[in-house]
């Protein structure tokens, strides 16, 4: 057994989350990444009526409120980008491609930002620098080489604004693919398709003043200490008004227990701290369908002895009935529903199950939040739409106060959507630009993320073009994902920083370099302003404020037209004209979106506008007119389920979530600080008596396996055993290192999600141990 030096350092965190331990770590952060002086003051325009869209995450502002909102990891997200490391042509040079995919995913990124396009030699195996307009030759040659516009695939990561998106569904469009892979595939998908059939639209029904109203909150799956910190301002203040709040998640998150916000001097002053949830409820991994489906029976049999008693009825009969259909099968289909199935699946106690349902009773106005804990896993879409039904057998939706509340990741990945990022488009919006702009776009359903990935390895699709993101690293089954992009004819990456993807590359292949949103975007001379959608569906307008990076960075809305033009001409459509006046691409979304009516004109005033949300006024979208109660029973053969049957209670199921430290692939230190990981990020969360079970010890190393159903062997290795506060039989562990245990075709029914947080995987005692051990 090879032996070595101890690393990184366990250490539970006892205190509340943000406070003064937040605000140390921006200053690290900024000295670190070097941000010069002038910079520093674009922190106070984040999010501001007059300054950008924080890059961070999808959580909404209060109006783009007039105090500073004061966010750690939004800072991270804004220092990363004003970081005034660069990596120029001259590093390039320095390194070859074999000697960059030795450096670790922090190092990559570790070198700043990118300044200049450049083309893969394959002699040197190096990048060498090429001409804009030659770049885009390059790519309209390639293009206009295939003998099926469905040959080539455009991923999107979710940061792009609504302008840049909509130029690029309508080039692609035109092209002729509805290829459209983008990071919602492996985000919220399960929302996106699970909520049309429930409430009509994939939305979330609340906005922020319904936080104001609501008496109860649910938030399943999500730790928004580290992913989303100014929701827990809002949590704070309902906290503080006595709302009750409830963690529905395997692992008691930190950051949901007490909250110093840095926003409020006094509580920083006096180092206190709000408490935040009330109640811990956790699941076992994937346990979630089976524990709302309890709650909802536990309801009905409560219905059942008030009426008994001659009180008043515990549903919201008026709301069944004026709003809704399927009501009687659903209660039949609960009333059937054996017990003991729902506990043993759900991984929680009878006593705790009726304890949340009292509390969802309780509730008068009730607000479930949820994050990737429900979306990454094989039932993820039935899940959910249990979510939705319990909702409903209260009239939880589409009333002040109470509402679904999806919580999504990247700051616009909920506009990319609605402005056409979608490989399987409405035949509607499809008509609706084919009228608008003349021509023929294709009908047939493109390929998803994973679905691309099949593809390039099946040699239907030989272009890969990516606008933002990391698809290398974010996508599953990391060495299959490799060769697929190895296997393409042409890959064009189009980042801000280094990373991985850029060197896992087809035989031909781009970096393009493009500007962040926080930077000054002049086109002609004019400062031109993006618009982003939160997760609520605010519509607002971000404007730059930083010098850019480098002179020779375009804007993502420029390097869309310039590639639409190179590759299509401008007969039809005048692209160059749009990415000079982003105004008029915005004139141009409001022929196709009714929604977007007087888009320039609104989008103008400070904060924006909501868009319609059909779902919160009790307008249901849906085939019946109406909500829809639908049935959906416990999934008792899973991969899991099966492998557990082979393995026993050996057979662990493995979710992998975030670092503090990290921004999906974006890994910007090694601490992980609620969660007391410190200095390293291969560690797994294990319950004790699993290691007892296992005849193994906290800190040794192990290897993991998973288990699936070919003969192909997905292996992590070498990551330190940290007993953990987690049910029995799960495990956790940071992505994306662990993504090569994921088998591509393990996702989500009916959406077809990776399931990231539902993996079963086996240990094995590693042949690595620290010396510590
Ligand atoms: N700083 C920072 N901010 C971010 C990001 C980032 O990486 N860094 N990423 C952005 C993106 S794209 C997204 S999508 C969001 C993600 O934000 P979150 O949804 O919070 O994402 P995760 O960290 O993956 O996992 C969330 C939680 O799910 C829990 N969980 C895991 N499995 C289960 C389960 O089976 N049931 C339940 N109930 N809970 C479970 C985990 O314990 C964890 O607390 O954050 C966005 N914001
Ligand atoms: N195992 C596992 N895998 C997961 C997840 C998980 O929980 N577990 N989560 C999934 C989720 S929720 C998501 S959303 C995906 C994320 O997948 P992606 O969106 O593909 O990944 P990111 O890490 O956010 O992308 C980071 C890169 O984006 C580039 N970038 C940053 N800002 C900009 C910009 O403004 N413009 C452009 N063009 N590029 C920019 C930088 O070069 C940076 O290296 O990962 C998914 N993968
Ligand atoms: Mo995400």
């Amino acid at each position: 057994m090879q032996k070595t030096k101890p690393e990184g350092r366990i250490e539970p965190y006892q205190h509340a989350a943000a406070g003064w331990g937040a605000l140390k770590q921006v200053a690290i952060n900024l000295v670190r990444e070097k941000v010069s002086g002038g910079n520093y003051k674009t922190l106070l325009k984040q999010n501001q009526p007059d300054g950008f869209d924080c890059p961070g995450c999808a959580w909404p502002d209060r109006e783009h409120a007039s105090t500073f909102e004061f966010c750690e990891n939004g800072v991270k997200a804004v220092a990363a980008e004003a970081t005034s490391k660069r990596v120029r042509p001259d590093f390039f040079a320095a390194h070859t491609v074999a000697e960059l995919l030795t450096q670790s995913d922090y190092e990559l990124e570790q070198h700043g930002r990118l300044t200049d396009p450049v083309v893969y030699d394959s002699a040197s195996d190096k990048y060498l620098p090429i001409a804009w307009d030659d770049a885009f030759a390059l790519i309209a040659r390639h293009l206009k080489a295939l003998p099926d516009p469905n040959q080539a695939t455009f991923y999107v990561s979710g940061r792009t604004g609504n302008e840049a998106a909509f130029l690029l569904q309508l080039f692609v469009r035109m092209y002729g693919t509805n290829n459209f892979p983008d990071c919602s595939n492996m985000c919220h998908e399960p929302t996106s398709r699970g909520l049309p059939g429930t409430v009509g639209i994939g939305k979330g029904t609340v906005t922020l003043e319904d936080f104001e109203h609501a008496d109860t909150l649910l938030i399943f799956g999500q730790n928004p200490a580290t992913n989303h910190p100014r929701m827990l301002g809002e949590l704070r203040d309902c906290a503080k008004r006595g709302a009750t709040i409830v963690s529905i998640n395997p692992l008691r998150e930190r950051g949901l227990e007490r909250f110093t916000s840095p926003s409020h001097p006094m509580e920083m002053l006096t180092n206190s701290s709000t408490s935040i949830s009330s109640m811990f409820v956790q699941p076992k991994l994937s346990g979630d369908f089976a524990l709302i489906k309890a709650v909802a029976k536990r309801l009905v049999e409560r219905d059942d002895a008030a009426l008994a008693a001659g009180e008043a009825s515990l549903l919201d009969r008026e709301f069944i009935a004026t709003h809704t259909t399927g009501y009687e099968a659903f209660e039949q289909d609960l009333r059937a529903q054996d017990w003991d199935q729902l506990l043993a699946e759900s991984g929680v106690p009878r006593d705790q199950i009726e304890a949340l349902a009292e509390v969802y009773i309780r509730g008068q106005k009730v607000i479930c939040t949820w994050g990737m804990g429900l979306t990454q896993h094989k039932g993820a879409v039935a899940t959910i739409q249990m979510l939705s039904n319990l909702m409903m057998m209260r009239g939880n939706i589409g009333r002040l106060g109470a509402g679904l509340c999806p919580v999504r990741g990247h700051s616009n990945v909920q506009g990319d959507r609605t402005m056409g990022i979608e490989e399987k488009p409405a035949k509607a919006f499809l008509d609706r630009m084919q009228k608008v702009f003349d021509f023929e776009p294709p009908r047939a359903h493109g390929y998803d993320t994973v679905e691309s990935i099949q593809a390039m390895l099946d040699g239907k699709i030989k272009v890969f073009f990516g606008m933002g993101g990391n698809f290398a690293m974010a996508t599953p089954d990391t060495p299959l994902t490799f060769d697929a992009l190895r296997a393409c004819d042409l890959t064009v990456q189009v980042a801000t920083k280094l990373n991985r993807s850029h060197l896992v590359h087809g035989k031909d292949a781009l970096i393009l370099p493009t500007l962040g949103r926080t930077e000054i975007d002049l086109q002609q001379g004019v400062p031109q302003g993006v618009t982003v959608e939160d997760s609520m569906s605010m519509v607002h307008l971000s404007y730059g404020m930083n010098t850019p990076a480098s002179d020779n960075l375009l804007s993502e809305t420029a390097i869309t037209a310039r590639m639409a033009h190179a590759t299509l001409g401008s007969g039809k459509v005048d692209w160059l004209a749009y990415a000079a006046d982003y105004a008029s691409i915005r004139d141009s979304i409001e022929k196709v979106f009714d929604d977007f009516h007087d888009f320039n004109a609104r989008v103008a005033k400070p904060g924006g506008f909501h868009l319609r949300v059909a779902s919160r006024e009790r307008e249901w979208r849906t085939a019946s007119g109406k909500a829809q109660f639908l049935l959906r029973a416990v999934d008792t053969d899973t991969p899991i389920h099966r492998a557990r049957a082979k393995y026993g209670e050996r057979l662990m199921t493995l979710m992998t979530a975030r670092s503090h430290d990290q921004y999906n692939t974006t890994i910007y230190g090694m601490d992980d600080r609620y969660r007391g990981v410190f200095g390293l990020r291969r560690v797994v969360f294990i319950n004790k008596e699993d290691l007892q079970m296992l005849g193994l010890r906290n800190g040794q190393w192990v290897d993991m396996v998973s288990v699936w159903d070919d003969d192909v062997e997905r292996r992590a290795d070498r990551f330190l055993l940290v007993e953990y506060d987690i049910p029995r039989g799960c495990l956790g562990s940071y992505f994306p290192e662990t993504n090569g245990l994921i088998p591509l075709h393990s996702t989500a029914d009916g959406a077809g999600t990776p399931t990231s947080k539902s993996i079963p995987v086996l240990l094995q005692l590693s042949d690595y141990q620290s010396s510590a051990e």
